[in-house]
């Protein structure tokens, strides 16, 4: 990505839970797109503006970086993100632009259904496999447990069954996942949706009129929705 580019550039997930509906949304906004599945960036044919397609995991790290001007992205991986670079000293601030009307969603403790469970203190030793070890630890932190992490990047709610912990953190939405594996939800320690961002930095006069431009047909497409 040029940073220089006049072309305002928006960072989406390339596949996943979020992708439909980013790309209907800013389609929706009036963006025309033609995507190829193997590319990376696609150009609008009728603004100056670039998507650029990748892991939902990267686009708030890129978007803090100023090396690309928007991101949508669930706000359960941006503050996350946020978290872990903040303790990294890595630049982690953004604007948020607006709320988006998909991706709903929850980060909750769940545990063995077969396990008693009287509240938060229940777990202070105990194993905890997540894919959010900092929301989780900020989480027990102010609550004064102490857990230990067991961190995964899949497969987090077959963790107890595997011996590998004793309870999950995990996103919920429905709770079909968590009950087809036997855990009952304790703790709703999240809750999230997915959102506008945009980098820290002003941006060129020529990419703000675009934004300016995007806002108000951003509110018209979800008013309409609602
Ligand atoms: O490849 P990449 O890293 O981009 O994708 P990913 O696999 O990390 O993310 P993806 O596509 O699964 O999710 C992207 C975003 O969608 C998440 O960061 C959330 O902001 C949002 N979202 C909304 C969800 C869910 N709902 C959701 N239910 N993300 C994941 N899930 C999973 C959850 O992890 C669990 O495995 O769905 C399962 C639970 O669903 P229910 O309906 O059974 O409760
Ligand atoms: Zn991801």
């Amino acid at each position: 990505v040029d940073k220089n580019s006049q072309r305002l550039t928006i960072a989406i997930q390339k596949s996943g839970r979020l992708s439909k509906e980013s790309i209907a949304l800013l389609q929706a906004c009036g963006f025309k797109f033609s995507l190829h599945e193997a590319r990376l960036l696609a150009h609008s044919s009728n603004q100056p503006v670039d998507l650029l397609r990748v892991r939902d995991d990267d686009i708030p790290g890129l978007v803090m970086d100023g090396v690309v001007d928007l991101g949508l992205v669930g706000e359960n991986v941006l503050e996350e993100v946020r978290l872990e670079r903040k303790a990294t000293q890595l630049a982690c601030d953004v604007q948020r632009l607006r709320a988006l009307d998909f991706g709903q969603c929850r980060l909750s403790i769940a545990v063995p259904k077969e396990e008693a469970y009287n509240g938060i203190q229940d777990l202070d030793g105990k194993r905890i496999a997540t894919t959010y070890p900092y929301l989780l630890q900020n989480y027990l932190q102010d609550r004064g447990v102490s857990a230990n992490n067991a961190i995964l990047t899949g497969s987090v709610e077959v963790a107890p069954r595997a011996g590998l912990a004793d309870a999950v953190c995990d996103l919920v939405s429905t709770g079909a996942t968590l009950e087809a594996n036997g855990l009952v939800e304790k703790e709703v320690i999240f809750r999230s949706q997915a959102q506008l961002i945009q980098r820290p930095e002003p941006l060129s006069a020529a990419k703000q009129a675009i934004v300016d431009q995007l806002l108000p047909r951003i509110d018209g497409v979800q008013m309409a929705r609602e």
